[in-house]
């Protein structure tokens, strides 16, 4: 046990050294991992994200490193009855991790270094303890035991010692190379041409425990396929429109800049977000309007998809038509006053209103191609998900929250409703099996933003459920059928239990 797990973290630990220096995308931990949630399947995915939510990577990496050590353990018990075994376990893990490494969309043929350096030094590493661990247990040992197990401590310790520091001195410089945090720490971003509309004051309720109006980005929800976060750098980042257009084009970050930014309030929303869940926020984005840069590159006849790709090989495809019909579609650099977090897309994300982030939202672009549905699938429609997919009406209840124990007499309730391009027109709870009856609307000045509601309940001593649904501005009414989020996004009406005493 012991030779085969220090073995692989000798390994593994020169191995993300080498790749903090190489490519961060290059360890083979991450490699595999990028692969696993590429190749997971559909419901495994979304029990994931369901279980998990936005730890889903640090599950993900848990259980990668849980395999791992289990075969480290094998290849170690193999090693110390043959040489050979350990050999050709450490070989295949290698070999993995090349495949793995070569899959990734944003790694080159250097960038199998880490593996190759990792796999030499942990079979270096192997025999030394392999030697060490057979004078422990060699029946027939001439020295003295204790001698030889001192001899085993200090080759342990000191496998244990270099896995460690490896490991960690990889971590330092990875942090200190993140060209993507020092090309945002450089941006100056000049003021919007169009700054948005002011928000009246009325839009929010003013009640504990509701949802703030605008997330503050570092509350705002984030999901993406990103292991490690795409670090860009603006000296060589590029973004370019192609295919079926008359005119393609490329910009730089400050050609983008120079067409003037415009400032929208948008809420977005994430196709997996479970009733009542917490994938949904609402931010002041800046960025250039997508549309013109279309018309001026002039799209050939009969085309209907835009995909866009993004620096760590993302694929996602808007219906062009959402793109075009006048609505704020945006190539967004910046959320509520400063350049994109890294974790949310920076340099360039696109953001198209009303439609879930993975078909409207690419993070991290880096080039656009105008095509058809028929020609192309993106990502997640590879994998079963819708292609077109708009915003389904949705309503939240912020406060109370599940379990909450109040008084008897006045209890607020509150939260949010959304329906991004139509606009949300009204909100009724049910308590119990009561008729439902109108909440309060909170101001909505945009049919792309959430809108928030309240309603004051005279509440009972008792078990209580509550439940809310809203009506969008073409006036439907939320089902209460209830749908999974897959493939086009969840319906049902979002319930809460509360004890009063
Ligand atoms: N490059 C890239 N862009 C992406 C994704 C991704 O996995 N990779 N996920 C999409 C999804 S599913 C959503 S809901 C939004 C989430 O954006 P946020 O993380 O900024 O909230 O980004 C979209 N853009
Ligand atoms: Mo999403």
């Amino acid at each position: 046990m012991v030779v085969g797990v220090l073995t692989a973290g000798v390994a593994l630990g020169v191995a993300h050294l080498v790749a903090a220096l190489v490519n961060p995308a290059a360890d083979p931990v991450l490699a595999v991992g990028s692969v696993a949630i590429d190749l997971a399947p559909q419901p495994l995915k979304a029990y994931a994200i369901r279980t998990f939510g936005a730890n889903d990577k640090i599950a993900l990496l848990g259980g990668v490193y849980t395999l791992l050590t289990l075969a480290a353990v094998l290849l170690g018990a193999g090693a110390v009855r043959r040489r050979r075994y350990g050999a050709a376990g450490l070989a295949a893990f290698a070999g993995l991790g090349v495949v793995a490494v070569l899959s990734r969309p944003i790694t080159t043929p250097v960038d199998i270094l880490p593996v190759l350096a990792g796999a030499g030094i942990g079979m270096a590493a192997m025999l030394v303890l392999v030697r060490a661990a057979r004078t422990v247990t060699a029946s027939a040992s001439s020295r003295p035991r204790l001698l030889n197990r001192r001899q085993f401590l200090a080759t342990t310790a000191g496998a244990a010692l270099t896995a460690g520091a490896t490991a960690t001195i990889g971590q330092a410089v990875g942090r200190r190379s993140a060209v993507g945090a020092r090309a945002r720490a450089a941006v100056r971003l000049p003021p919007p041409v169009r700054p948005a509309p002011p928000l009246p004051a009325g839009v929010s309720a003013r009640v504990d425990g509701v949802s703030a109006f605008r997330t503050p980005n570092r509350d705002f929800y984030r999901v993406d396929t990103a292991l490690t976060v795409p670090q860009v750098d603006l000296e060589t980042w590029r973004l370019t429109l192609d295919g079926a257009v008359d005119r393609p084009r490329t910009w730089t970050f400050d050609d983008l800049l120079a067409r003037g930014l415009v400032e929208r309030d948008i809420t977005l929303n994430c196709v997996s977000n479970e009733v009542g869940g917490p994938y949904v926020g609402t931010a002041r984005w800046s960025g250039v309007p997508l549309a013109p840069l279309l018309r001026e590159a002039g799209i050939h006849p009969g085309q209907n998809q835009l995909v866009s790709r993004s620096v760590e090989g993302m694929t996602i495809g808007t219906p062009l038509e959402a793109i075009l019909d006048g609505r704020d579609a945006l190539l967004a650099v910046a959320m509520n006053g400063e350049p994109l977090p890294l974790e949310h897309g920076f340099p360039v994300r696109m953001l198209v209103p009303g439609l879930y982030g993975y078909v409207g939202a690419c993070k991290w672009l880096t080039s656009m191609k105008v095509t058809t549905f028929d020609a192309f699938d993106p990502y997640w429609v590879q994998r079963g998900w819708a292609a077109d997919a708009p915003v389904k009406t949705a309503s939240r209840i912020d406060t109370p929250k599940p379990f909450a124990q109040r008084r008897a007499g006045p209890v607020m309730l509150a939260g949010v409703a959304w329906a991004q391009r139509r606009g949300i027109t009204a909100v009724e709870v049910q308590i119990d099996d009561g008729p439902w009856r109108q909440a309060r609307l909170a101001d909505g000045p945009s049919p792309d933003l959430w809108r928030q509601w309240t309603y004051r309940w005279d509440a009972p001593v008792g078990s209580h459920t509550l439940r809310v649904r809203a009506t969008d501005g073409t006036g439907a009414t939320q089902t209460g059928q209830r749908a999974t989020p897959f493939p086009d996004g969840a319906t049902g009406w979002h319930s809460t239990t509360v004890t009063i005493t």
